[in-house]
């Protein structure tokens, strides 16, 4: 451990170089390629991410903290005292800050994959919330993970799943994270879940295709960030962002469309690409409230409260294990 601030404790389960080559180069092999959207996240790709959050188009950052200030009392009422709040996949967002308030949680687990975004984000929160106790975890959170014990052993816990991040999985990986989070978080705590609820068309098409390109910088720098950790040979400017909504699964989908006929070279195989094949970077799922009770039963939650906007665009979802 570096020099950290007093209040501030890391635990560390990052994955190994190897297991990334690895995922990245089967996503590759597949017929339709794939790249996973958890390498977006480097430092620039954080950054890039928070500047989507302030687009007009992308509704949800906003409609969510709405919902976070007007429902953060009634909350934290629910939840009580002495909780130990975890966040999986932590920003740097006001997000945070409303629920740290209005819940004043005994320590704050802020979960994420990106180790200095993580430790700037907590430095700001120390300085912040003076009494504030951190114990930040560089983790991906879509794999099994092991809590530190003084973690594991609290018994009033609430996880915090913000942002519609649950929308990056399958049904299938979504319904696995749950079960894992139900076990981690143990009997009697509860689950604050943020999600993107199915709409228009048009209206998700210009969320994650907006007219200043954010979104597309964004996409882009998945190649960068490959680039830099597998010693890839992506060039950026060869391919071109696109958003497809898939209606039949509910999802919109992010592609990398190549530009030309082309060769890379990553971890030391080269991968052809033809002239508008495309790379699959992303899946966004939006969910119904039929989906999420089915699958909040299945991981053994129970559905205590849910706040949507006046519009029905996006859903708080609050769950007691
Ligand atoms: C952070 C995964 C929830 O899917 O809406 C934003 C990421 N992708 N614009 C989302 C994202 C394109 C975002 N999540």
């Amino acid at each position: 451990n570096q020099n950290l601030p007093q209040g501030l404790q890391l635990f560390d389960d990052r994955p190994a170089a190897a297991d990334i080559k690895s995922e990245v180069l089967e996503g590759l092999a597949k017929p339709q390629k794939t790249l996973p959207a958890k390498y977006f996240y480097d430092e620039r790709g954080s950054r890039l991410f928070e500047a989507i959050t302030q687009l007009p188009e992308y509704y949800l950052t906003r409609t969510e903290i709405g919902l976070l200030r007007q429902y953060g009392q009634d909350i934290a009422r629910r939840v009580g005292q002495g909780a130990v709040l975890m966040e999986y996949g932590s920003g740097a967002s006001v997000k945070i800050r409303l629920l740290l308030e209005a819940l004043r949680p005994d320590c704050y687990v802020p979960m994420d994959i990106s180790r200095d975004f993580l430790i700037a984000s907590a430095n700001k929160l120390l300085d912040d919330y003076p009494w504030l106790s951190i114990y930040a975890g560089c983790v991906d959170y879509s794999q099994p993970l092991e809590l530190p014990q003084t973690l594991e052993q609290a018994s009033n816990k609430l996880g915090f799943f913000p942002g519609s991040s649950m929308g990056n999985f399958t049904p299938a990986e979504a319904q696995a994270f749950l079960r894992r989070v139900r076990q981690t978080l143990g009997d009697g705590s509860h689950f604050l879940l943020g999600v993107d609820l199915d709409k228009d068309s048009d209206i998700l098409q210009a969320a994650y295709q907006d007219s200043q390109g954010v979104t597309a910088a964004f996409n882009k720098n998945i190649l960068r960030h490959l680039n830099r950790t597998l010693r890839a040979s992506f060039d950026e400017s060869l391919f071109d962002h696109q958003a497809r909504v898939n209606k039949s699964c509910s999802r919109v989908e992010m592609h990398l469309v190549s530009r030309i006929d082309q060769m890379i070279h990553i971890a030391g195989t080269t991968l052809v690409l033809r002239r508008g094949e495309s790379l699959h970077t992303e899946n966004s799922y939006k969910y119904h409230t039929e989906s999420l009770n089915w699958m909040a039963r299945q991981a053994d939650f129970n559905i205590e409260q849910v706040w949507q906007d006046p519009r029905g665009y996006y859903a708080l979802v609050l769950m007691k294990a």
